[in-house]
């Protein structure tokens, strides 16, 4: 079995249907991942342990998503050198603006990668891990561009004013 490039830490299982949009990114791009449900506050040693075995176990990247007053990305980036991404989860009571706040605002010196909230930001977190990895990864470099070609083709075919409808002036 092929080694994991990419780890996916979810702060609880809750989190997994904005996950999903992303992990089947790296699904369609062929990117070996694992996933895991670790909190940075109910399982705080757990998510040491996991980080700190990271980069020995062949990581390259982790992605990490958490909601609320969402320490997880942080409490990884703390831990390691590997770079960091962040997915901060939406939320019911403040609609994700509590997730953002607390993944994005990392004091300098401590970064994480800090994507859009949900399931638009899980979709990045995914495309952003190719993109690095991409770099001495000359496949999945390729997949990222045409993945980025086939986004332009799309934008070209619906594309308006259509060459088809003709301009009037409106009188009134
Ligand atoms: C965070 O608390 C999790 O990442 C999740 O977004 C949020 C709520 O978790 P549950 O109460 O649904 O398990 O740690």
């Amino acid at each position: 079995m092929t080694k994991p490039l990419v780890g996916i830490l979810m702060g609880s299982d809750s989190d997994y249907v904005q996950v999903e949009p992303g992990i089947k990114i790296l699904d369609e791009f062929k990117v070996p991942y694992e996933v895991r449900v670790l909190s940075a506050h109910r399982t705080p040693e757990l998510v040491r342990r996991y980080v700190r075995r990271a980069a020995g176990r062949g990581l390259k990247i982790i992605i990490a998503a958490a909601g609320g007053a969402a320490h997880l990305a942080g409490a990884c980036a703390a831990q390691t050198s590997l770079p960091i991404i962040g997915i901060p989860i939406e939320t019911k009571t403040l609609k994700g603006l509590d997730s953002l706040l607390s993944t994005v605002q990392m004091p300098g010196g401590v970064p994480v990668a800090t994507m859009a909230i949900g399931a638009s930001g899980a979709k990045n977190a995914a495309i952003f891990a190719c993109q690095v990895l991409g770099i001495a990864h000359k496949a999945i470099g390729q997949k990222v561009v045409n993945y980025k070609k086939r986004l332009a083709d799309q934008i070209k075919t619906h594309s308006y004013p259509s060459p088809n409808i003709r301009h009037r002036k409106t009188s009134r």
